[in-house]
């Protein structure tokens, strides 16, 4: 059998057949690790979840698959452009953010695993329509990341954040989600890019699968990922520098400085302008994601929202061995004071962190 690239790219390789020992953990799906087994293994062994969260996750991790096939689809179905109207955030809407929160609505609200959801695209809460039971789960997500890069065929992602409703019986109401971030149970993103990923914690690290798109499974293919604790990378939107607060500018400004600056080497940029494509990098490869807060709106303590963008991710990253604060704190301490809070952001290499971080509070 030859497995040269050649016949791989040709298509001769035959991948469900038996193949010699040497390449059947790739080519042999059996062999292979698909979210299901991953969640009974956490809920079983590691006893890490509970049945209904891991229904919760399976539901999150279908309708993404359902998101990726219309992002896949673009142009192709009309799924290009904005929608005609506008996000609690005043944001124009595209066609794929509506479709996207819909799909995601629709997945969950019937389970029987949620008390509630909440989204970047809706003013309020959904509360579970009583026609359906209700579990002790709160659903909160961006259901579709990095808008501005739909048109441009750039990655983009859905975040989500489960909190367990401490109301179990009352009526859930918007107090019911303000938990600070230390509240979550699981976390995890999709990244619509070349691949199609999933990374996912449920408090037991962080795991990534990539979706094999001709069976339909997400298939476990790296575990345990590690932020290193240094980087030469960062990424920031270098264009609102004359905006930025005095530290972000001081430690901007040495990095820039490279080997003969006060670092000592020199470092690259990085800015995708999709927070689960930048994240997604850092969390491969280390690096610092910075959205800091900015003089263009004072009265805004960043452009990020910190419930369903911030916390997830400052889940995920300090579940690899990273660090997310806000330049003053832990952005996983911070009490919501309401659904839409924004929040500054600096998250990812834990050294790099605690020096933005320090500069701070010097
Ligand atoms: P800017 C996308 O709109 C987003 O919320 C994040 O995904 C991304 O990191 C950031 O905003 C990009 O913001 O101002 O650079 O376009």
């Amino acid at each position: 059998m030859d497995f040269s690239a050649k016949s791989l790219i040709a298509g001769q390789y035959n991948w469900a057949s038996p193949t010699p020992s040497a390449t059947r953990s790739i080519a042999c799906p059996m062999r292979r690790t698909t979210l299901t087994q991953f969640l009974v293994e956490q809920q079983r062994s590691a006893r890490a979840i509970k049945p209904e969260l891991r229904l919760l996750i399976e539901v999150v991790a279908r309708a993404c698959k359902a998101i990726a096939v219309n992002v896949g689809k673009g142009a192709l179905a009309g799924m290009l452009g904005n929608a005609g109207t506008e996000n609690v955030q005043g944001e124009a809407q595209k066609k794929l953010d509506v479709i996207s929160n819909e799909i995601l609505m629709e997945a969950n609200e019937w389970g029987g695993h949620l008390a509630g959801m909440a989204s970047e695209e809706m003013e309020t809460f959904h509360e579970i329509p009583s026609r359906y039971p209700k579990g002790e789960y709160l659903l909160l997500f961006d259901p579709l990341d990095g808008s501005s890069n739909i048109d441009v065929n750039v990655s983009i992602g859905t975040i989500f954040s489960v909190l367990k409703s401490s109301d179990e019986l009352g009526p859930v109401t918007e107090k019911s989600f303000l938990l600070p971030g230390t509240s979550q149970v699981a976390a995890g993103y999709a990244v619509y890019g070349p691949t199609t990923l999933l990374v996912l914690t449920v408090g037991t690290g962080v795991h990534c699968f990539t979706l094999d798109r001709e069976m339909g499974s997400w298939v476990l293919t790296q575990s345990n990922m590690t932020i290193p604790e240094d980087t030469k990378e960062f990424a920031i939107n270098m264009s609102n520098m004359r905006h930025w607060e005095p530290p972000v500018k001081r430690y901007v400004d040495e990095l820039l400085q490279g080997k003969e600056g006060p670092r000592g080497k020199d470092f690259n940029m990085r800015w995708v302008a999709s927070m689960v494509a930048d994240v997604h990098r850092i969390l491969t490869r280390g690096g610092i994601f910075m959205y800091p807060r900015d003089k263009r709106e004072p009265d805004k303590p960043g452009k990020l929202r910190l419930m369903y963008e911030a916390n997830p991710m400052s889940f995920i990253v300090e579940q690899a061995g990273g660090a997310a604060t806000n330049g003053h704190q832990r952005i996983l301490d911070v009490r919501p004071g309401k659904l839409h809070e924004r929040v500054s952001v600096i998250l990812g290499s834990k050294n790099e962190v605690e020096r933005v971080t320090s500069y701070h509070l010097a």
